[in-house]
């Protein structure tokens, strides 16, 4: 899809076109000495981090895309290597999306890409996604068929579930938030990150793998779009698949029975254990907070 020029909008970065559903032109020339270095330093602690913790179809996703290390890439670049694996291309974009943009992009194998990147301050820690989650975080698994498919399938579940009502799009939610943004996968090497929310944080990747403190649970859709989750903390309960097979035949089924059943039934908590899960660790449940969940 060409997107369509609707108008410009003064940033701070200059003067910027705005296309169609939030869509701008990566201004990748206005990208400064401290955005490269950021960039350069992120990429460079990640990819130390990432060894033996990160799946291995991250690890050869990032591998083909040749992602420069030194300076931002430019998204054009990275298009060429997606498109030819699974035809998603990249459009960049100012930040948070409206969901039915979202869902949309994502219906259209098109992945947004927050365009701008965090300060030196905020090496560790900010509260939206910037080019880094975005781009480190989300996009090599793009390479891979089949996680590929099932990003789409999440696009079009979700411009149905729009129509559904706000129950059925919490419960598409907590699907994202548990699969691809704080997701594990379990091989033959053990437990593996390729949650995106994980994959571009240098703490929560250790955390996540390692840590006694949370619950790691067995993948099981119904109990994932039943269950609440954190959104300043690591989390207290991470859902472990075997292969992005099983994770695409979930959403197989037509979700519109299932959302009904389960708006009849009480949400669990993000560190409970329920009934029936398998556990694969139970968490200690150290520094968990007395904060409400999200
Ligand atoms: N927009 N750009 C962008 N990136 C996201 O990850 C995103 C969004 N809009 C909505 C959204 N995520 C969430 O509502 C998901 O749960 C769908
Ligand atoms: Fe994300």
């Amino acid at each position: 899809m060409i997107p369509q020029r609707l108008e410009h909008q003064v940033t701070d970065k200059g003067f910027v076109p705005i296309y169609a559903t939030g869509v701008v032109e990566q201004p990748w020339g206005d990208y400064g000495t401290t955005d490269h270095a950021v960039w350069s330093r992120l990429y460079a602690r990640q990819r130390e981090v990432l060894r033996g913790r990160a799946c291995d179809q991250f690890l050869a996703a990032m591998a083909a895309l040749r992602m420069d290390e030194a300076r931002i890439p430019r998204f054009s670049d990275l298009n060429l290597h997606l498109e030819r694996a699974t035809g998603w291309r990249l459009v960049a974009v100012e930040g948070l999306l409206p969901e039915v943009d979202f869902f949309g992009h994502l219906a259209a194998r098109e992945f947004p890409v927050t365009w701008w990147i965090r300060t030196p301050e905020q090496m560790d820690y900010l509260t939206e996604p910037d080019l880094f989650h975005d781009l480190f975080g989300h996009v090599p698994l793009l390479m891979d068929p089949v996680f590929a498919d099932y990003m789409c399938a999440y696009g079009r579940g979700g411009l149905k579930a729009m129509g559904l009502g706000e129950d059925a799009l919490a419960q598409l939610a907590r699907l994202y938030w548990y699969t691809v943004e704080f997701g594990l996968i379990r091989g033959s090497e053990g437990l593996r990150i390729y949650g995106s929310g994980i994959l571009s944080s240098a703490g929560e990747s250790r955390y996540a793998v390692e840590s006694d403190a949370p619950n790691r649970i067995g993948f099981d859709r119904d109990r994932i779009m039943r269950t609440r989750y954190r959104i300043d903390s690591y989390q207290r309960g991470y859902f472990v698949i075997d292969s992005f097979e099983q994770l695409f035949e979930a959403t197989r089924p037509d979700f519109t029975p299932i959302y009904a059943r389960l708006a009849d039934l009480p949400p669990w908590a993000a560190g409970e254990i329920a009934p029936g899960d398998d556990v694969i660790t139970r968490g200690t449940g150290e520094g968990w907070s007395d904060t409400p969940d999200a």
